[in-house]
């Protein structure tokens, strides 16, 4: 099977792009490179070094004899992808080339536009260039579990089966995201359900938690082969984060009381997801979500757990400008993936260790600068 990774640069694209070869696939890369232009805007950098991506794809040839195929391209230009759909003639495109961030998202106008540009014409882009090229190509996009918000519900795997007034129908489950970033998520999850309506796309959107870890058995394999552990305030996530604070022995930033819940996954369940949705294409005409996450988690309980961990480790709660609840309703279904065959790797004390140790490796490189957040209405409770 051919799999073109949009986005096959990023912290999850680069560790998917080796899993889906270790496991015998032909995998293509399709990368702007725009993360690291984010890194340069925002004077942050990985925790972890990290090589330029045509070394890593030396790297990874050396040990496996093996190419990976390359393209340069940016998924606002619907030439570039139309280019590499042809070239590459994959079977399914994951689509992971977008702004990730939802704090960057909430800047100021320029990051939102930024933000909602890159993901939604890149999304829209996408979806004419398969259509152009080859329509049973089966899409795979990274949505977010964010896309839902915390609806006084439980958050069911895309859709809802509503009966109002006596008549009943299945709907697109309803969205009230926190960020500009997330809304970029809900506008791609409308225009791709409307692509496999109007052209018959096969589409499978993925709602995927907060990732943590930053090692899977291919990045582990050489230095060369890591992925970026992001853990500044604009990129990095909340338990990665935590992981660096307590290691550099200042306190875990916690944003409010922390009762708000959110879902989780360890990187190499991520990768091994995007796997099993290449090996189970949608049907023609189908938009199928599945929420991509293993754990439902309160934020406190996170810094607790890495806290737990470290002698002396504290955690301090931050006022924040972020939109969102505390102690909402949080039950996520979340049966798609695992009724494909993921088998979860749950946070244990031992995977939390795994990631303080390659924090402690790398602490001469943190930049204590970006470790809390520095603009908008942020301080310390
Ligand atoms: N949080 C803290 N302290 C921190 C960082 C975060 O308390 O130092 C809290 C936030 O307030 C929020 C939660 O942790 O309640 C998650 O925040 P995050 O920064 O770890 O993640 P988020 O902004 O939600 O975005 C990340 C990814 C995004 C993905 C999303 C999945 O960057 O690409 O879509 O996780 S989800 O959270 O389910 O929407």
């Amino acid at each position: 099977m051919r799999v073109l990774v949009l986005g096959g640069d990023g912290f999850l694209g680069w560790p998917t792009v080796l899993h889906l070869a270790a496991a015998g696939f032909e995998v293509g890369i399709f990368d702007s490179l725009a993360r690291r232009d984010l890194d340069r805007e925002l004077g942050t950098s990985s925790l972890v070094p990290i090589e330029s991506l045509m070394n890593r794809i030396d790297a990874w040839h050396d040990a496996h004899d093996e190419w990976l195929h390359l393209y340069r391209g940016d998924t606002t230009r619907a030439g570039d992808l139309e280019r590499a759909l042809v070239q590459f003639g994959p079977d399914a495109v994951i689509h992971l080339a977008e702004q990730r961030s939802a704090p960057y998202s909430m800047l100021g106008s320029r990051q939102a536009a930024y933000t909602q540009r890159v993901n939604v014409i890149g999304t829209l882009n996408l979806i004419h260039a398969v259509h152009a090229v080859n329509p049973n190509i089966h899409v795979i996009k990274l949505g977010s579990l964010g896309e839902y918000g915390t609806p006084n519900l439980d958050i069911e795997e895309g859709w809802l089966d509503v009966t109002h007034k006596g008549r009943t129908d299945r709907v697109l489950y309803p969205k009230r995201p926190g960020s500009w970033y997330h809304l970029s998520k809900v506008h791609d999850s409308h225009n791709l359900e409307f692509a496999c309506r109007a052209w018959n796309l096969r589409v499978t959107d993925l709602n995927q938690g907060v990732v943590y870890g930053v090692d899977t058995d291919q990045t582990q394999r050489h230095p060369d082969l890591a992925t970026r552990f992001d853990y500044d305030a604009i990129f990095g996530t909340a338990l990665n984060r935590f992981a660096v604070q307590a290691a550099l022995g200042v306190e875990l930033s916690v944003y409010g009381d922390g009762s708000q819940i959110r879902g989780f996954i360890n990187l190499r369940d991520a990768v091994r997801c995007l796997e099993l949705a290449c090996l189970n294409p949608a049907e023609p005409g189908e938009f199928r979500v599945f929420n991509q996450l293993t754990q439902s988690i309160s934020i406190l309980d996170v810094a607790e757990a890495v806290a737990s961990r470290v002698p002396g480790a504290t955690v301090a709660h931050f006022v924040s400008d972020r939109v969102e609840e505390m102690g909402h309703h949080y039950r996520v279904t979340h049966t798609g993936l695992e009724a494909l065959g993921l088998e979860p790797h749950y946070l244990t004390n031992e995977v939390i260790d795994g990631i303080l140790a390659t924090a402690r490796r790398h602490l001469d490189r943190v930049n204590q600068a970006v470790i809390y957040p520095r603009l908008g209405g942020w301080h310390r409770d």
